[in-house]
């Protein structure tokens, strides 16, 4: 079956499941014989945005590159899947207006930062809240909740149906053969 290059942004706290939810839509679109790709804010950041840390200029920079490297993917005919933060709304709407109408789907990963510090899988949280991690996202740096994002993932529901979710939105938008 044929598809389109299109981008998927999964924004949310840190803990919130994007990377989850994002590898779970790429098993899923692999099934479908879909070309994918995804890229991962921690991961990204030990190579290409190794320079960058968190201050609000440095993420800006961070999402910049990510989806201007995502812009090539696209073009390239690949369903891009990005699980960044990106926290800050102006950000998001740059990288919204770098893409075409149909190209970019934003998806937040609603949970709650309370459930996020519970799962807390890399210990982040509890050394934020110690203060021996600064601006860290929830805890001593914003997040700015998406407004009209083409879907809201309930981050603590259940994935499969999370997941069911995104490729229906992509089906709808013509991504999907
Ligand atoms: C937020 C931080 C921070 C601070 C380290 N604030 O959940 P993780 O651990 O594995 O992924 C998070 C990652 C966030 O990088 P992003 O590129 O997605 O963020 S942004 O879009 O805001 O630029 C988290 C870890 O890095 N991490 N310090 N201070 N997350």
């Amino acid at each position: 079956k044929p598809h389109r290059g299109a981008l998927v942004w999964f924004t949310g706290l840190s803990g919130s499941g994007k990377t989850t939810l994002a590898r779970a839509v790429e098993r899923q679109l692999h099934a479908l014989g879909v070309h994918t790709y995804r890229l991962d804010g921690d991961v990204v950041r030990d190579g290409l945005n190794g320079d960058l840390g968190f201050s609000p200029d440095d993420r800006r920079e961070n999402v910049r590159r990510i989806a201007e490297v995502g812009r090539l993917m696209v073009d390239a005919g690949l369903v891009v899947l990005v699980a960044v933060i990106a926290p800050y709304t102006s950000d998001r709407a740059t990288t919204r207006a770098r893409f075409g109408e149909g190209d970019f789907f934003e998806v937040w990963v609603d949970t709650p930062l309370e459930v996020c510090e519970q799962r807390d899988p890399k210990g982040l949280y509890k050394r934020a809240r110690a203060g021996e991690l600064k601006d860290f996202t929830g805890i001593s740096a914003p997040y700015e909740v998406p407004e009209d994002p083409e879907l809201r993932a309930i981050g603590a529901g259940v994935l499969d149906e999370q997941r069911e979710r995104v490729i229906a939105m992509l089906r709808e938008a013509a991504v999907l053969g």
